[in-house]
């Protein structure tokens, strides 16, 4: 039975090493905590660093990690100190996490580490590639890993790859700053699915995508070297039955059997002339979760409430995290300090107004403070997603209990009902605490209400679920263009059909499809290769070869005039039979250029990189160097200007790759190419191109026809040939 090959940087338990024997505890953290269900539920192993180095352990101690792991269904990746320092210390937690957060200022782009980066995602490629089967779907998680889809595809091109991650994807503007950002680009896109918690995320990752690699997207579709790669948003859930269950079990306990930590915080909030409120913050404590800006509030709070002095107490929990990397440390230090000066400035005989944490908790205590806060403050800058937001509603059993939560966090996108608030803004912060802290508890209940059923409903096994769904559909596809894809048997069998035909004629489009795309149109010059191939299948008997083209007549002259093939120009036009003339196909008349060709020339002064071209009987507008956003933006302004214009007239828009053209209707590749059938009984018809013009053509020619596109775009083509080294295949069977 196929299995599932879960991957991330940590497992989701760690090691100690105690008396040489081994302990494991669960790892805390998002990924970790989401994922463990998963894990546990389903037929997986799950492959990840322990957090232990190849340095801290002899055989027999190794043999027993081995092991201990199997317990769980993981399977470690043996990484040395040194591994640890450039990978995760360095790269990932040094370049790519402060980036991936807009923090720019903190970003360090180091050589070294990006060469161990990419060293130990090839030790989790071997390690993944020792134990995978065929059948087995891989899911890669997190930024530690961007380069492992490519690694493992290259290995094994036909297994099923699906990434998530679980930060933010940042902007382009951001994004385009790191130096390795291809390989970066090239390692996602080695898996079938790519999985972002928020659509924001997901279009930033496409525009990168499209701006650096330029490869085309269609809705959430890349096609790159004829994969469809998909792109999706998956809003990360929670297992909200274990929190809210553990609260429920939690409220229901006798004092006696309470947690000490229950017991303390009971203690504390019956001192005081009034019981205070508790406002909860719970982090890792990292500079993108806000820490120091949500205790300047609180102390901005205190000082315009003043009323709240001894009945407001933040308790803050800080989960200690990276502690090895600089910033880290010096984020310690300017919290311990805030605090200190806060409750320094505040306190009071029976009451300090910070609690402060810095500590891992285990899971119960983590739920007696979840029940007993009136208020989560969660005011990260940057968030993938932040899971306390939603641990925090799963654990109001009754329904109370409001939620502040930054804009800045994935969870914002889902949690409405919660108080947004912006955690640069201390002013709305402190106003939105005392509005918390005041709300009638009928509205409480109301906003929780619709909050938990969603969490309950969206939970972490359907996030999950969906992704693995997702993941098989990217297969189904992929099948479907398998289909149409020519193989050897349908080429063999195109082979005879052409030996043994009378009458032959051969359709074949010219840019995108004999030539790849040229940044400038007159660069795409035939090579020797072309007009070797095209020589050769003009010398056959019987067989009539057409290069069939929406260019302007004078260029295809210059380059093919003096070979005998069949020429057809802008887009069947013009045509130029073996030893003759130039002769117009239809009656066209270009007297419409000087009303639309004004229009074609200020929208390219607008337009960086996009060219008019003028031909005989039509106008390109080309936008093929523009940026791809405003190219796609001022063709459509286009079209519907030029719409307008040509209400009255018998001209057309023509929409090709990264081209508009506006032409006299009724001429198309598809009309030409059925004119030259009329001549003879044709019975080896074949057509080949890439664009949409030639979708004219095979629309028009008959039934069985050979018709053939280049690449995977949708088309009514039966088959499809990757590119154009595949098309050049092709063509020499034909002899
Ligand atoms: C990354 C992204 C994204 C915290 N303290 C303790 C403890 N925790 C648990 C919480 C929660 C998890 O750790 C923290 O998850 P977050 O989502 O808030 O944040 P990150 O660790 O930064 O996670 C984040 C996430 O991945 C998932 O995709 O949401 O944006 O940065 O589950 O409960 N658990 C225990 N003791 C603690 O002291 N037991």
């Amino acid at each position: 039975m196929s299995k599932t090959i879960i991957i991330s940087n940590r497992l989701p338990l760690q090691l100690k090493i105690r008396d040489n024997t081994i302990e494991t505890i669960p790892s805390v953290g998002g990924l970790a905590t989401g994922m463990r269900s998963v894990h546990t539920h389903n037929k997986s192993v799950w492959v990840g660093w322990s957090g232990l180095t190849e340095e801290e352990f002899n055989l027999e101690l190794k043999i027993k990690v081995t092991d201990a792991l199997q317990k769980h269904q993981c399977i470690g990746v043996p990484l040395t100190e040194e591994d640890i320092e450039g990978f995760y210390y360095g790269f990932s937690n040094n370049t790519l996490w402060p980036l991936f957060h807009y923090f720019m200022e903190y970003t360090k782009f180091e050589k070294s580490t990006w060469e161990t980066y990419t060293s130990v995602n090839q030790k989790f490629a071997d390690v993944v590639l020792e134990n995978l089967d065929d059948g087995d779907t891989v899911w890669v998680h997190d930024y530690q890993l961007l380069l492992l889809p490519d690694l493992i595809r290259k290995k094994k091109p036909g297994i099923s790859i699906g990434f998530f991650l679980h930060i933010p994807f940042p902007s382009y503007e951001v994004f385009r700053t790191i130096p390795c950002r291809e390989e970066l680009l090239k390692g996602m896109l080695g898996a079938d699915l790519l999985g972002f918690h928020t659509y924001d995320y997901e279009r930033h990752f496409l525009s990168s995508v499209q701006r650096i690699l330029g490869h085309e997207i269609n809705f959430n579709n890349i096609n790159v070297d004829n994969r469809i790669v998909k792109v999706d948003s998956f809003p990360m859930g929670i297992d909200y039955n274990k929190f809210h269950d553990a609260a429920i079990s939690h409220n229901q306990k006798a004092k006696k059997d309470q947690t000490e930590t229950q017991q303390e915080i009971d203690k504390h909030l019956k001192e005081g002339s009034n019981k205070a409120k508790l406002i909860l913050s719970i982090d890792r404590l990292d500079y993108t979760k806000g820490i120091a800006n949500r205790l300047r509030a609180f102390e901005y709070f205190l000082d315009k409430y003043p009323q709240f002095k001894g009945n407001a107490r933040l308790v803050m929990l800080a989960v200690p995290s990276r502690a090895n990397v600089p910033q880290y440390q010096i984020l310690k230090n300017e919290i311990d300090q805030l605090v200190g000066s806060i409750n320094g400035k505040f306190a009071e005989v029976s009451w300090t107004p910070i609690w402060y944490f810095y500590r891992s908790l285990p899971f119960e205590n983590l739920i007696d403070l979840y029940t007993s806060s009136e208020v989560a403050l969660l005011t990260p800058i940057r968030d993938g997603m932040n899971l306390v937001a939603k641990e925090y509603i799963a654990s109001r059993v009754d329904k109370k209990g409001v939620l502040i939560l930054s804009e800045m966090t994935g969870a914002s996108n889902e949690m409405s009902e919660a108080l947004i608030i912006n955690p640069n803004n201390f002013e709305e912060i402190a106003d939105t605490l005392k509005f918390a802290l005041e709300m009638p508890e009928e509205e409480q209940i109301k906003r929780n209400t619709a909050l938990q059923k969603r969490l309950q409903r969206y939970n972490v096994e359907k996030w999950a679920n969906d992704f693995i769904e997702a993941l098989e559909a990217t297969r189904d596809d992929s099948e479907k263009y398998t289909l149409k894809k020519i193989n050897e048997k349908v080429k063999q069998e195109m082979a005879v059909k052409f030996n043994t035909a009378v009458n032959k004629i051969l359709f074949l489009d010219y840019d995108g499809t004999m030539v790849p795309f040229e940044k400038l149109p007159e660069n795409a010059k035939p090579t020797q290769r072309v007009f070797d191939i095209l020589d050769t299948l003009h010398q056959q008997s019987n067989t009539k070869v057409i290069l069939i083209t929406g260019r302007d007549r004078d260029t295809i002259q210059k380059w093919f005039g003096h070979k005998e093939y069949t020429l057809i120009t802008e887009h069947g036009a013009w045509l130029k039979e073996k030893g003759k003339d130039w002769e117009l196909m239809e009656r066209v008349d270009n007297t419409w250029f000087e009303s639309i060709a004004p229009v074609l020339e200020s929208f390219t002064d607008r337009t960086p990189g996009s060219l008019v071209e003028e031909k005989r009987y039509s106008l390109a507008w080309h936008f093929r160097n523009v940026d791809p956003d405003l190219g796609k933006k001022r063709a459509n302004e286009l079209k519907t200007t030029i719409q307008h214009l040509i209400a009255n007239h018998n001209l057309e828009i023509l929409e090709g790759d990264k081209v508009l053209e506006i032409k006299v209707s009724g001429v198309s590749k598809g009309k030409s190419a059925s004119k030259m059938l009329l001549e003879k009984n044709y019975d080896f018809i074949f057509a080949i191109g890439d664009d949409w013009t030639d979708e004219h053509m095979f629309k028009e020619l008959p039934k069985d026809a050979y018709k053939v596109k280049v690449g995977l775009k949708k088309t009514v083509a039966q088959y499809y040939v990757e590119d154009i080294h595949h098309v050049y295949d092709l063509l020499t069977e034909f002899k």
